[in-house]
């Protein structure tokens, strides 16, 4: 496990206006570090501005703080420096990327193993389950008070990030932080409920039309799920409805390998994979198909396509892996 690189601590203390990111499509560690270090920077009395192009999700507007995200990005001039979290990816940076990307120092802080490490000030530990558990390392190291707010959104990216301290990443670091933020007043019950029994009906009605999708292949090795436009149409639920989907046939007591296509309304298909253990690299499946991920979580796109087409294709490569 890293410390926290003496060379940003320094620049941190010494920048007075900061501008913070994450990537797109923020999940619960990237929303989660994002907003507790709002709240950390402004324990130190410094101006900040966090940055989300996106509204956020109903699943994450419940952490204290998501609506100070901004989309209108101020002058670039006003900031000291620019610190990105979770982000292992310049392209994850959304739409402002090349703006962005020309502040400097640029600062990046992210547990991803397969980091792209752009910009200047690098921070990159894949030996972390989550980047809420070294933002809670770098206000210690900078001295700065943890409000229970930013206490509760550390927890939050820290249980989204680990499956509830389930997935192999969790460490005895990942419990030494997390009880150090329980010992500040956070209620783990009150973060499970909030993450994990807060969704619509609209959201278990696709659920239930996207369980029945369920194919297995391989002598049930290989579990492949669907979600398309028309059920998105049908229930009214939406592209964040589906997050977390894919741990259902992954859950298999059978299953290596798990896939989830997505059909977006731009005629898109996107899929997810997930493996168990070390049999199948699913992150250089991806690759062949120019997406990319983790070793047990990767992904791609494939505009144009129809869910078929994708389906046999990939599985053609599945089966000769
Ligand atoms: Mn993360």
């Amino acid at each position: 496990m890293s410390e926290v690189p003496s060379q940003i601590v320094q620049k941190l203390r010494n920048a007075s206006n900061i501008l913070v990111l994450t990537h797109v499509y923020p999940d619960g560690d990237a929303l989660g570090s994002q907003l507790a270090f709002g709240e950390i920077l402004s324990a130190l009395g410094k101006k900040f501005f966090l940055f989300g192009e996106e509204k956020v999700s109903y699943i994450y507007d419940f952490l204290p703080g998501c609506e100070v995200l901004g989309a209108d990005l101020p002058d670039l001039a006003e900031f000291d420096c620019v610190v990105a979290l979770d982000c292992g990816d310049c392209h994850r940076l959304g739409r402002k990327m090349a703006e962005v990307l020309a502040v400097t120092p640029f600062i990046m802080i992210d547990h991803h193993a397969g980091n792209k490490l752009f910009g200047d000030m690098h921070w990159v530990d894949s030996k972390r389950a989550s980047t809420g558990e070294m933002v809670y390392d770098l206000a210690i190291a900078l001295g700065a008070e943890i409000s229970y707010a930013a206490a509760f959104c550390l927890y939050t990216a820290i249980v989204s990030d680990t499956g509830s301290f389930k997935y192999s990443s969790t460490t005895a670091g990942t419990f030494r932080v997390a009880g150090e933020l329980v010992a500040r007043g956070v209620m783990p019950s009150e973060v499970a409920g909030k993450l994990f029994d807060n969704f619509t009906v609209n959201r278990l009605r696709l659920l239930r039309m996207v369980l029945d999708s369920l194919e297995l292949h391989d002598k049930a090795r290989i579990a492949f799920i669907s979600v398309t436009a028309e059920m998105f149409n049908e229930t009214g639920a939406t592209q964040a409805d589906t997050e977390s989907f894919i741990n259902y046939p992954r859950s298999l007591s059978s299953v290596n390998v798990a896939v989830f296509f997505k059909e977006s309304a731009n005629n898109i298909i996107s899929v997810s994979l997930r493996s168990k253990g070390t049999e199948c690299d699913v992150a250089e499946i991806a690759a062949g198909f120019g997406g990319g991920g983790h070793r047990n979580a990767a992904g791609f796109k494939m505009p144009g396509a129809k869910i078929a087409e994708v389906k046999t294709r990939l599985l053609k490569v599945l089966l000769t892996d």
